[in-house]
């Protein structure tokens, strides 16, 4: 969690440097994020939706390949093999149907991998939320989904989202369990998710699993937050931060102290420096990859624009 703090910071900063895109900040949902992610072995797999750092960094896709796709290059989706995490997905809740599909695909083999699955508040108004969810309850697929409810879709609260009184008890409706938890304890968050591994595992089908969290930060790098919330309702979702709370916690234990904690940031620093450092220098990619990955077999008319690109560029499609 101190690691994705500080790469999310740093990638805000240098959005504002002019150096990195538009990023979606992950601030006060890092506990929302790694909690269920802890639960899952190595064969599982993640299907993020667009903000979910933390968790992408716990199951190991490298840091700098993150920071190469908000710098707009597709490459950086491309994990090593064993890292079962699928791309960043910016339409608002197609990963959910993405996530059914994986899980079934388990199933169908006789396999033991689960797929755990994000999606906002705001996801939950879409369609593929609810036909996946139809899918996964008819199916019982080894599906965990995990709503990080962080309370606004944008600048729309989620008051507006839906008339639920939880988006937990969503779950009812398509014949399976939902639970309701802490987004902002990530042991709580740990424990529902083990649970419905389990579940999952004995063949028993999917849950979701609402987060109850806060956005601490802008929505992404172009929005201002301060334009829709207020400050206080802010400070309260402060005094709750995950990092802050958690830290406590293993104090009061003995299990952590100022040292390892001073450690721990510097640590983080310097590895996302590094990190940076290795994105930022990437080459960027050529724009005929556009035309290269669109389809296994380029159309005709593709491959007519791209001989105008190369013409018109001069030295075979250029970047
Ligand atoms: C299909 C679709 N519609 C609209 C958008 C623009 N958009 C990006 S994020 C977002 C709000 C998503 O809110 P939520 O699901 O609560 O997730 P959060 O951003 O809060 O993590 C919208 C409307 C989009 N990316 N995809």
């Amino acid at each position: 969690m101190v690691l994705a703090r500080t790469a999310d910071t740093k990638a805000v900063t240098l959005q504002r440097q002019g150096r990195m895109g538009a990023y979606p900040p992950s601030r006060g949902q890092e506990a929302s994020q790694l909690g269920p992610a802890l639960a899952l072995t190595d064969g599982d797999w993640v299907i993020p939706g667009f903000r979910e750092l933390t968790a992408l960094i716990w199951r190991g896709a490298p840091l700098w390949r993150l920071f190469l796709f908000w710098s707009g290059n597709e490459e950086g989706s491309l994990y090593p093999d064993g890292v079962n995490v699928t791309p960043s997905v910016i339409p608002v809740g197609d990963q959910i149907p993405h996530a059914v599909g994986v899980s079934y695909a388990s199933k169908l083999r006789g396999e033991d991998a689960v797929a755990l699955v994000y999606i906002g508040d705001g996801g939950t108004s879409q369609g593929g939320f609810h036909e996946g969810l139809n899918m996964a309850g008819v199916l019982k697929t080894p599906t965990i989904v995990v709503c990080q409810n962080n309370q606004y879709a944008i600048s729309v609260p989620r008051s507006q989202q839906t008339a639920s009184r939880t988006i937990a008890q969503k779950a009812v409706a398509y014949g399976f369990p939902g639970i309701l938890v802490d987004g902002n304890d990530v042991l709580a968050l740990y424990v529902a998710a083990k649970a419905a591994v389990e579940r999952a595992r004995r063949g028993e089908g999917p849950t979701l699993i609402e987060s109850y969290t806060y956005r601490l930060g802008d929505h992404t790098t172009s929005d201002d937050a301060s334009r829709y919330r207020g400050e206080e309702e802010l400070r309260k979702w402060e005094a709750k931060d995950p990092l802050k709370r958690f830290r406590l916690y293993l104090e009061a234990k003995g299990l952590w102290d100022q040292g390892q904690e001073d450690e721990a940031w510097k640590e983080a620093e310097k590895t996302v420096e590094e990190e940076v450092e290795r994105a930022l220098s990437h080459p960027a990619p050529s724009a005929e990859d556009v035309f290269r990955f669109t389809y296994e077999t380029m159309p005709p008319e593709l491959a007519e624009q791209l001989e105008t690109l190369k013409r018109e560029s001069g030295e075979g499609g250029g970047d």
